[in-house]
């Protein structure tokens, strides 16, 4: 039938099927993973299938209210003994697949309903199937068929439900491979029961093409062996680069997992939605990588897409070094102020910065000596002759000596500015021109020098300023050393007025002091040498009596109004602290009492993680938060159902690397799924026990969000056994019993009912130690593949639980105890399946 809306429409069949009426689930819903080979209810045509013997299956076609056919085969040869009817389809071209899925929708009757049929009536019928390249000619011999299974009813339906026009509507799906022929036929075997079959879909798995963290992964066929992966390469989106290898794994169900490594988009490149995405004008990327587009920095620009690179405006330039980041630079303008001091010896040139540095920092200088003469067009290189200390060129300091001048020349300096970029331009470097006579008079020096005080670390110096400055003052340098250190080290330090009070020295140690005042002509030569001790402990306290009054006033001060703050904020903070506390505590207790886990007072009992209203607290309650940058990802093992399950280490600081197991949630996940996965790590934390599996934290703040726990070398317990069959001791397996049984002892003193004890849910260490694992309350059970539905609507492994349990969902730890006896059966019959092939509703039949 086409569209899978609930559709009404009415089929006759036989004497015992019902006038059918809203008939839901009719349509198969088909994934984007899964590849249609057959599926009966688009087949416009008759079907064609071949019938042995033609009084077995019956064809009929109804139409819908569409107008489109469905295709039914009944049998109800019900009465009579010994039947075997066959219905075979027409053979199927496997395509691609290695594993094939049947999917069958059919009713079938209760044998109990129809009176005076015991022993005749069967309620299975079988499924066969046979490969072959041929897809004619080929007749059929029912001995070449293999069997798949038996398939029987979930639900079966009596009188009663025809007279309610109740359709009960069976799907079971078996799996067939691997086939390796071009195709096969499927057939079906009726023995004897009163079967519609309403619909067969035939299909395989495929991970379909997709595209994860720029990497393009093409339609992938999963491994026949569902406990394997396919490992695929991806290829990088157009504009992408490959940083780490990027890779997936094909799952058995045709899901994608563990996404590794990946590609990054490439310069001029940024990813919007999973593919590279040019880059705007006026926009750039410069390296590879997962940023987005930057705007250009100042002065500089780009008319074209994907620029990895803005160009500097007409003016501007950037210098080999200078990332592309940073914004367009110009050469510095001139220095400013350019004075000098001379002396018979020496001249000492000093500049300020230039008003504009051409936005860098990297500025220095060079100095040019000219001599020239009263035509300042006609002037001549100085030559060698001078010396300038430390250099003339590229100077950092604003300031140079000059040595070796001759008396009696007008020499003229140029001071240039440059930067990174002056080299870049073209223009002339600007510079500031001084002119020095040889013989001008220096202003004369500092006469006296008085201390006004001193203290065991500082002293008070003053003196009158010169009588000559030649020049307007613009300040005194002032140089001092330790009279017995002299000449090793000296500090200076300056000052505008003829005062100073010069701190950070040694108490009771002699100081030699002198000074020179700095004019806009230059500096004077130093003033002569004083000397000037520091005090000792009774001179500071005389000399620092007033400030240490002032300070000890406003100390006293200060420290009662700290007091008072103290006290106000000690009574208002504690009462506010008590206050939450208690709240806290009471809150708690209220949950505990709510739900029943106020058990033994004074120990340790569970908390549901769903009484808190944000389960996010509760996660964090119980879970330490793990840096992903301490996980390494090495192999996937297995897959779970909200994403797949690694192996690998965990780094803790100061510790060494342990083996983890990190279980995964796939991206694209819903609050719901996210908040179900972290629930079993709130509740795998609350517990300390060496039976039980141990958390080692989560992963929330980034993605994949992860669950890390202990690494568990044999898996899980019931494979383990099933692959070692026979291998242990008596002694050995009851020891892995007891393991168990003592963390079962432990949850359900916690208060802490399990509901899914199963071997398949215990995990096995390289010791043989078992823990117990799978916790999440009713999400176990969705988790479980050996949960099926009861008539209560639950999902519950049937053949683990115990009967009130199954019949009124009553769950405590006398129920896990029933569990636990199943596992005692697994364990000692090395992984049999318990209660072997009985159906759910026998081994419910037989408990109750
Ligand atoms: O039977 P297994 O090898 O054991 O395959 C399943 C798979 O992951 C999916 O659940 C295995 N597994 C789960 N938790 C752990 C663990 N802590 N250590 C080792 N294997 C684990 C499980």
């Amino acid at each position: 039938m086409g569209g899978c809306e609930v559709r009404e429409f009415l089929l006759q069949f036989g004497f015992f099927l019902p006038l059918l009426t809203a008939w839901p689930g009719y349509c198969s819903h088909v994934s984007n993973n899964q590849v249609v080979l057959l599926d009966t209810t688009t087949v416009l045509g008759e079907l064609g299938w071949k019938t042995y013997p033609l009084n077995g299956w019956d064809a009929i076609t109804e139409m819908d209210e569409h107008n489109r056919p469905i295709h039914t085969y009944q049998v109800c040869n019900v009465m009579e003994p010994n039947q075997n009817n066959w219905l075979r389809t027409n053979w199927i071209s496997r395509d691609a697949a290695q594993k094939i899925y049947v999917e069958m929708k059919f009713t079938l009757r209760d044998c109990n309903s129809i009176p005076w049929v015991l022993g005749t009536c069967k309620e299975t019928f079988n499924l066969y199937y046979v490969e072959s390249d041929e897809s004619h000619g080929i007749k059929f011999k029912p001995s070449q068929y293999t069997k798949i299974d038996t398939i029987a009813a979930d639900e079966s339906f009596t009188q009663m439900d025809l007279g309610d026009r109740i359709l009960k509507l069976n799907t079971e799906i078996r799996e067939v491979g691997p086939i390796e022929r071009k195709g096969f036929y499927l057939a079906f075997q009726d023995i004897g029961a009163c079967i519609a079959l309403v619909s067969v879909r035939v299909f395989y798995k495929k991970c379909p093409f997709t595209v994860r963290n720029l990497a393009m992964f093409p339609d992938t066929i999963p491994r026949v062996d569902s406990s394997s992966l396919v490992e695929v390469r991806g290829s990088c989106v157009k504009s992408a680069e490959e940083r780490d290898t990027p890779k997936l794994y094909c799952g058995a169900d045709g899901d994608w997992l563990v996404p590794l490594g990946r590609c990054i988009c490439s310069t001029g490149y940024e990813e919007v939605e999973g593919s590279c995405h040019a880059c705007r004008p006026g926009f750039y990327k410069a390296f590879a990588g997962n940023t987005k587009c930057s705007k250009c920095p100042p002065h500089s620009l780009t008319y074209m897409e994907a620029t990895s690179i803005c160009q500097c405006e007409k003016g501007y330039f950037r210098a080999e070094k200078d990332p592309p980041s940073m914004a367009c630079t110009r050469p510095p303008s001139a220095p400013r102020n350019v004075v000098f001091n001379i002396n018979e010896t020496a001249l000492i040139l000093e500049w300020s910065p230039p008003s504009d540095t051409g936005g860098r920092k990297d500025l220095t200088y060079s100095v040019i000596c000219k001599k020239c003469g009263l035509d300042t067009s006609q002037c001549e290189d100085c030559g060698g002759g001078l010396r300038f200390i430390p250099r003339h060129t590229g100077l950092i300091n604003n300031s140079v000596i000059v040595l070796d001048f001759v008396s009696h020349v007008n020499y003229t300096f140029e001071i240039e500015a440059m930067n990174g970029v002056s080299e870049l331009s073209f223009s002339p470097k600007p510079f500031t021109a001084i002119t020095v006579t040889t013989d001008q008079d220096a202003p004369s020096l500092i006469g006296m020098v008085r201390k006004d005080w001193a203290s065991q670390n500082s002293i008070a110096l003053s003196w009158q300023a010169p009588a000559f400055s030649n020049g307007a003052i613009l300040d005194y340098e002032i140089k001092y050393y330790e009279k017995e250190h002299e000449q090793l080290t000296y500090s200076s330090t300056r000052s505008k007025a003829p005062s100073v009070i010069i701190t950070g020295l040694k108490p009771a140690t002699k100081y030699i002091f002198h000074i020179r005042v700095r004019t806009t002509t230059g500096y004077s030569g130093y003033s002569q040498k004083f000397e000037f001790e520091t005090g000792d402990e009774t001179s500071d306290m005389a000399a620092e009596q007033g400030q240490i009054l002032v300070i000890a006033t406003a100390a006293v001060g200060g420290f009662t109004l700290l007091v008072i703050l103290t006290l106000f904020f000690l009574i208002t903070g504690r009462c506010q602290w008590y206050i939450k506390a208690k709240m806290k505590s009471e809150e708690k207790r209220r949950n505990h009492l709510q739900n029943g886990h106020l058990r033994f007072p004074g120990i340790k009992t569970y908390i549901d993680p769903d009484t808190y209203e944000d389960p996010s607290l509760a996660v964090h309650e119980f879970a330490k938060e793990i840096d992903p940058s301490r996980i390494r990802i090495e192999r996937v093992i297995g897959a779970g159902e909200f994403g797949e399950v690694c192996s690998g280490r965990l780094k803790t600081p100061g510790k060494r690397e342990i083996p983890v197991a990190i279980k995964t949630l796939k991206g694209g996940h819903m609050d719901r799924q996210r908040r179900d996965f972290l629930r079993e790590a709130s509740i795998m934390g609350q517990f300390d026990h060496p039976n039980i599996i141990r958390l080692e934290g989560v992963v929330t703040k980034s993605r994949p969000v992860m669950i890390v726990v202990e690494y568990m070398e044999n898996g899980s317990l019931d494979s383990f056994l099933r692959k070692h069959d026979g291998h242990f001791t008596v002694i050995q397996l009851v020891g892995m019993l007891r393991g168990i049984a003592s963390g079962m002892k432990y949850l359900s003193d916690m208060g802490y009912v399990h509901r899914d004890l199963a071997a398949r849910n215990i995990l096995v260490n390289s010791n043989l130690v078992c823990k117990v694992s799978d916790f999440g309350l009713s999400r176990v059970l969705e988790d479980d593949p050996e949960a099926a539905y009861t008539t209560t609507g639950g999902k519950i492994p049937i053949r683990w639980t115990a009967p009130e349990a199954i019949a009124y969902r009553k769950f405590s730890s006398a129920s896990d105890a029933w569990s636990y006896g199943i596992v005692m059966w697994e364990v000692m019959s090395y992984g049999e399946r318990p209660y072997w092939e009985m159906s759910n509703q026998d081994v419910s039949a037989a408990n109750s």
